[in-house]
């Protein structure tokens, strides 16, 4: 939580109260268990990977508390995984024009329907991008099927909980207008 008091981040997201009533799917969720990744959209090579290929990236290893709405800190674990900027790079976002980064969003959905949005600027131009991480390891082991086996998280948000997608399925690239 980094010495942000709860009712600071309260006071401070205006959604908060419609985020009170958001859950996750507990029953059968069998059928959100995601084992591969599919970067797609504005990029030279779809790709699609599973947790063995994203072994092949450079490593990330974060300690990161998953911080939920009612401030509950729900997990404080060690997770393993891979940036979202390098498996974007090894993607390669395309552009025709100078500016074309500047509009476009990164969209990460997971298998229930689950969407968080990123913007290309956050990613590849601030602090909070360097914190989105695509996991696939906690404290060593695999994901469990309440989380993966393949998940994103954004570990520099105040609340955790809104951009922990659990269930990735697929990050898409689009460019809002040309
Ligand atoms: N795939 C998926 N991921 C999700 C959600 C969801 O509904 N689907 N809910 C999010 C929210 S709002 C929170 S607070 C955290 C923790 O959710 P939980 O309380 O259901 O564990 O997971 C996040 N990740
Ligand atoms: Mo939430």
């Amino acid at each position: 939580m980094r010495n942000i008091g709860l009712a600071f981040i309260y006071s401070i997201l205006p959604l908060s109260s419609a985020m009170t009533f958001a859950h996750a799917p507990t029953e059968n969720i069998q059928q959100y268990i995601s084992t591969q990744l599919n970067i797609v959209g504005q990029v030279k090579h779809d790709l699609h990977l599973e947790v063995s290929q994203l072994e092949h990236y450079p490593q990330s290893i974060q300690n990161i508390h998953i911080s939920k709405k009612n401030g509950e800190i729900s997990e404080n674990a060690r997770y393993k995984g891979v940036r979202l900027t390098e498996l974007l790079n090894a993607a390669q976002v395309t552009t025709t024009h100078h500016n074309d980064v500047k509009k476009m969003i990164i969209v990460a959905t997971a298998k229930d329907g689950y969407q968080v949005v990123f913007s290309w600027n956050e990613l590849f131009n601030t602090a909070i991008g360097e914190g989105v991480l695509v996991i696939y390891q906690k404290d060593g082991q695999i994901l469990d099927d309440r989380t993966g086996r393949i998940a994103l998280i954004s570990s520099r948000d105040h609340l955790t909980g809104p951009r922990f997608v659990k269930w990735l399925d697929e990050i898409r690239v689009v460019q809002l207008s040309y």
